[in-house]
């Protein structure tokens, strides 16, 4: 399903709103690094947004060593950000504060 790109003021208050967050990809994309204590915490984290991106069916790229997990958002349907990954940001920040 079709959505769309979010304007450059919008890009704007999405990096306001979610300060974690930064611009990646020529800002197609947000990215946040994370550490946990041991893996057995970033592979909790990463199942519980695992669950909430597929409910959503909207998937973060990501990346995980041990304790770290970086996670990228992006829309292919926009063909770069959208309110969906305003969603999913907001989402995860609320998991981890
Ligand atoms: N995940 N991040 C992201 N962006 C998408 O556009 C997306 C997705 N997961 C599934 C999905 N789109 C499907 O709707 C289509 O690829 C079929």
């Amino acid at each position: 399903m079709s959505v769309a790109e979010l304007t450059q003021s919008e890009r704007e208050d999405l990096l306001t709103a979610h300060p974690q967050w930064s611009l990646a990809r020529d800002g197609k994309a947000i990215e946040r690094k994370l550490q946990f204590e041991d893996f057995n915490e970033a592979f909790g984290f990463m199942t519980r947004v695992a669950l909430l991106a597929d409910k959503h069916d909207h998937h973060p790229e990501w990346f995980n060593v041990y304790n770290k997990v970086e996670i990228t958002l992006t829309t292919h349907d926009a063909g770069g950000l959208s309110v969906r990954d305003v969603a999913m940001a907001a989402a995860i920040d609320a998991m981890v504060g």
